[in-house]
């Protein structure tokens, strides 16, 4: 029997506008044209319109469902394999002019730009639907929530946004009859790199995606509204867009402490930010705020207030295990949409780095049969999964709070062998502004010929400054007239490694005896003492009740090599040399300080 053709089975959002927005039904029709899709879906983000839309996702071959007994509400997807990740080179930024994006950025005026989109875009959705899917970046009622809404062609887009966002209705309420709002538009195309464009407008708050089906590409909420149209907003209306994760730290007295923290993509965010502390601190309870974004705003008290704009976690599968991340293997077992990973003969999904055997056999991410000896990778070491905040085990209660958190700690890291000690804090605002603008992270073994090179990704947001980078710093060091009691700013390396290439430090969730450390400084109850790099604990500062870290490996990850140090500042010229017509001169001055304290 030949399978129903799933667009001819209409579920109850074809035809039915949803909105009494003028302007987005004007928006919608304009669209409708031009792209002349079969049929429009207008979505409410019900439970009734998700099973509709799953079950036609499995009967196009979109998704597979996979073992409900172990996995209820779970969902594979395999992408083209010329799609598997962000892609940076096909990223734009279309301001009117170049300088305004800045040389870090890729521009094109925007007239030519929609003049290339627009041509792709024609007829691009015949035969297909265009799904109208609105959404809300933050809690309902926030004041720093944004609207947007994707006009998409990809089932597994609609259902990814409704994971990743708040998705449906409460966003049309929101938006009312005349809110602002982001457009997002966003058609697959052929999924052919050669067709493969991701543009911002920030004059007018518009994004257009084409030629891709994954990921950061196309879930438009996520980098492209709220990290790099975001951050250009937040510069022109007083707030900050950082690629941060948000987390609370309690103490066994009940003391709550919040902590935004920066490490580049793929650097342990989504572990750090749900940790489980280790049974010396088991009264302590670590609570996740948000994994990978934070919008920030001085609040009346002129304390720094944050909100994760997400819903959903989109964090990468492979290395994720009971060790690294038992909390992440819990939220991810239901509810979940796995893309890339491997496929188990029942079922059940297996990545590199898993808990257990590696199946005798399976399909990989691409559908080709894999064994223990086969020489490929069964996931793609970029495969994902997306996953609703609300089954984190350690949700922060004060997740959908409109008001936010009051953030005590800004943190910045990367992955480095050498050089930066396991914690410092910086003297001050601008120092810190320093140490986030010059963080660098080392390629992985992945990379052949390229380990232990450094990147630099000032404050991890190098892919994701929707404007000047120079100008960006000046808006971090704006911030600081804005806020009475900024918060302190830390730098944490967990990847120090011994002569030999061990890990000096255990990392996971012994890292929460740094987290303390960081708490009490921010609490003013505990020493550092002075170096030329910020203020840094003793050994005996950190508390290593029955750590399995040997004491010399503790004292080595803590300590300072000024011959290292000088040539970090060396290599912080590549950045500086880059951006050096825009930098802010308070940049420099630290700069110099740095090299005299040295
Ligand atoms: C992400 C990234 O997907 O940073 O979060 O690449
Ligand atoms: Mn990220």
């Amino acid at each position: 029997m030949t399978k129903p053709t799933p667009h001819l089975v209409p579920p109850a959002g074809f035809g039915t506008i949803k909105t009494a927005h003028a302007g987005v039904r004007d928006w919608v029709e304009e669209t409708a044209q031009l792209c002349t899709p079969d049929q429009i879906f207008w979505c409410d983000g019900s439970e009734e319109e998700k099973e509709q839309l799953i079950q036609q996702a499995v009967d196009t071959g979109v998704l597979i469902r996979l073992n409900q007994k172990k996995l209820p509400g779970c969902y594979y997807h395999r992408s083209n394999p010329n799609d598997v990740a962000r892609v940076e080179e096909c990223t734009f930024i279309c301001t009117h002019t170049e300088a305004e994006a800045g040389p870090t950025n890729h521009w094109m005026a925007p007239a030519k730009m929609y003049e290339k989109l627009l041509g792709l875009c024609r007829g691009a959705m015949k035969g297909r639907t265009m799904y109208v899917v609105p959404y809300l970046m933050g809690p309902p009622g926030s004041p720093l929530t944004k609207i947007g809404v994707e006009l998409t062609d990809s089932i597994y887009v609609v259902l990814s946004m409704r994971i990743m966002t708040r998705m449906g209705q409460v966003a049309w309420d929101q938006l009312g009859s005349d809110g602002i709002y982001t457009k997002g538009l966003h058609s697959m195309l052929d999924v052919n790199p050669a067709r493969r464009i991701i543009a911002h407008f920030p004059q007018d708050n518009t994004i257009i995606s084409v030629g891709s089906n994954y990921g950061g590409n196309v879930l438009l909420g996520k980098k492209c509204l709220a990290l790099r149209l975001g951050s250009a907003l937040g510069r022109d209306e007083g707030w900050m867009a950082e690629h941060m994760l948000i987390l609370g730290v309690e103490s066994p007295k009940g003391e709550k402490t919040f902590v935004a923290a920066a490490f580049p993509s793929s650097c342990g965010k989504t572990n750090f930010s749900m940790l489980i502390p280790p049974k010396p601190f088991k009264d302590w309870k670590i609570t996740t705020v948000g994994d990978d974004i934070a919008w920030m705003k001085p609040g009346p008290d002129g304390r720094l207030y944050a909100i994760n704009p997400e819903a959903g976690y989109f964090g990468v599968v492979p290395g994720t295990n009971y060790k690294s991340n038992p909390n992440a293997m819990t939220l991810m077992s239901r509810d979940t949409i796995y893309t890339n990973v491997a496929l188990t003969p029942d079922l059940d999904v297996w990545w590199e780095g898993k808990d257990g055997e590696p199946p005798a056999e399976c399909l990989d991410w691409k559908g080709n049969p894999w064994t223990p000896a086969s020489k490929e990778k069964a996931a793609h070491p970029n495969s994902r999964f997306a996953a609703p905040m609300y089954n984190n085990p350690v949700l922060a209660p004060e997740a959908d709070n409109p008001e936010g958190v009051p953030i005590n700690a800004l943190i910045f890291g990367g992955r480095r062998a050498t050089t930066l000690p396991l914690v410092f804090q910086a003297f001050n605002w601008i120092h810190g502004v320093y140490v986030g603008a010059t963080m660098g992270s080392e390629m992985t073994a992945a990379a052949a010929g390229t380990v232990g090179q450094v990147r630099r990704d000032p404050m991890a947001m190098l892919p994701f400054c929707g404007y000047n980078m120079g100008d960006y710093f000046a808006h971090w060091l704006k911030m600081r007239k804005l806020l009475k009691n900024p918060p302190k700013i830390f730098h944490v390396n967990w990847f120090r490694k011994s002569k030999d290439g061990r890990f000096l430090w255990p990392g996971y969730g012994e890292n929460m005896r740094v987290l303390k450390w960081i708490v009490d400084r921010c609490r003013g109850r505990v020493p550092a003492y002075e170096t030329p790099v910020g203020w840094m604990p003793e050994p005996q500062d950190i508390d290593t009740t029955d750590l399995n870290c040997p004491p010399d490996d503790l004292a080595e990850a803590l300590s300072l090599n000024i011959e290292e140090w000088k040539r970090e500042v060396l290599l912080q010229d590549d950045l500086f040399i880059q951006l050096y017509s825009d930098l802010p001169k308070e940049l420099m001055f630290q700069r110099e300080l740095l090299i005299s304290r040295l």
